[in-house]
């Protein structure tokens, strides 16, 4: 039911909340409800599901204050100001384009669709709207993340010459859900964990303008029944001439959510690694000199962007960084502050994974990723 709005309050409808997605982005909501100096409330008005149950009781466990099974007549509400999309990625477009055309606000998980078609038709969509849309990839929002874009942009490593990007999980060992086929919205290690460390390329070095890849469909038992890919790698060729080498597995053992990166530069280099994510291992050759020749492990504080704490060493995490988006996208709706990764930015990462999948089925050669 629709209820009188106070223009003080943001309302927010989550669209497929009950899942792990959904978890994530209710906690992350919350803390952005505590955390956003924006000058209007956070409200986290609907949680929609498509099982009434499941629906109720997603909302009632997650603090929604009301749920719903029916998207279109949540968003067709005058009192829902933004559309938090986490279904699973083939319904993305049509539920953000509705959104878009009725002049809400998204957010939308990633990868932004899985069809080049569907993220054009929606980037010229929010390109003819006037409102703020951005894509979940949290990782960039992380406090060692953004240190690392900081010192890049100082040029203190100078200029980058190559860089290694990997994401390793063993999450398809276990079941996968609607991500095993493509027909229920799975699109692979290759998009589904692949897009993150695309999007953490491209915030930190720019744009990728061709690519190499090798993708594995690894079946290792009779119901081990998929069919996308589980792992795989490329080679990328940045606009900047950088040399990238990514590689990404769902079926990696002992690979807990490890994200990497490596990054050589003229003048020095960094290192990430999301196990531990308070940390840059940061090497400056002018400011290290000549001996001794290694990194310098160096640890996020109160003033690097994405921290929210002045006591240094309290750390940061996934809901801090899930929570850094929404904290930027409702800045941007209320003070006009800049917000990225938007729509656009998306649909730039979806085509480098489309141009990954052209690659492998063309035996690996080169292949150059479309422009628009
Ligand atoms: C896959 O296992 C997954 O849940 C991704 O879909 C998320 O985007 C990632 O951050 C965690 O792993």
């Amino acid at each position: 039911m629709e209820q009188a709005r106070e223009v003080h309050e943001i309302r927010v409808a989550i669209i497929g909340g009950a899942g792990f997605m959904g978890k994530a982005h209710s906690f992350a909501w919350a803390l952005a409800a505590v955390q956003s100096d924006a000058p209007r409330r956070i409200v986290k008005q609907v949680l929609v599901e498509l099982d009434a149950d499941a629906a109720s009781n997603a909302a009632a466990a997650l603090g929604w204050l009301e749920s719903s099974t029916d998207w279109k007549s949540v968003i067709d509400r005058h009192d829902i100001d933004i559309v938090d999309i986490v279904t699973p990625p083939h319904t993305h477009a049509e539920i953000a384009r509705y959104a878009i055309e009725r002049g809400k606000h998204v957010l939308s998980e990633k990868p932004l669709a899985n069809s080049s078609e569907d993220v054009k038709t929606l980037v010229a969509a929010a390109e003819a709207s006037s409102v703020q849309t951005h894509v979940g990839f949290n990782y960039r929002q992380n406090a060692a993340v953004q240190l690392a874009k900081q010192i890049i942009t100082e040029g203190r490593i100078g200029q980058p010459l190559q860089a290694r990007f990997e994401y390793h999980q063993d999450a398809a060992f276990g079941a996968m859900g609607w991500r095993a086929h493509k027909a229920t919205g799975g699109s692979g290690a290759s998009s589904d964990i692949g897009s993150h460390i695309v999007d953490l390329a491209n915030f930190l070095l720019g744009r990728v303008t061709k690519v190499s890849a090798v993708l594995q469909v690894l079946s290792l038992s009779e119901d081990d029944d998929h069919d996308v890919d589980d792992a795989g790698a490329f080679l990328a060729h940045f606009e900047t001439g950088i040399l990238g080498v990514f590689s990404f597995s769902q079926k990696a053992w002992g690979q807990n959510n490890h994200i990497r990166f490596e990054i050589d530069g003229t003048e020095g280099a960094l290192g990430f690694d999301w196990n531990r994510r308070d940390e840059l291992d940061v090497y400056v050759r002018s400011e290290t000199g000549n001996a001794p020749r290694g990194f310098t492990t160096v640890h996020v504080d109160g003033d690097t962007p994405g921290t929210w704490f002045d006591l240094n060493g309290v750390g940061t995490g996934y809901l801090e960084s899930s929570a850094n988006q929404m904290i930027q996208l409702v800045a941007a709706i209320t003070g006009g502050t800049a917000n990225s990764p938007t729509f656009s930015e998306g649909a730039y990462v979806q085509r480098v994974i489309d141009a990954v999948w052209s690659s492998d089925e063309s035996g690996s050669t080169w292949v150059e990723v479309a422009e628009e």
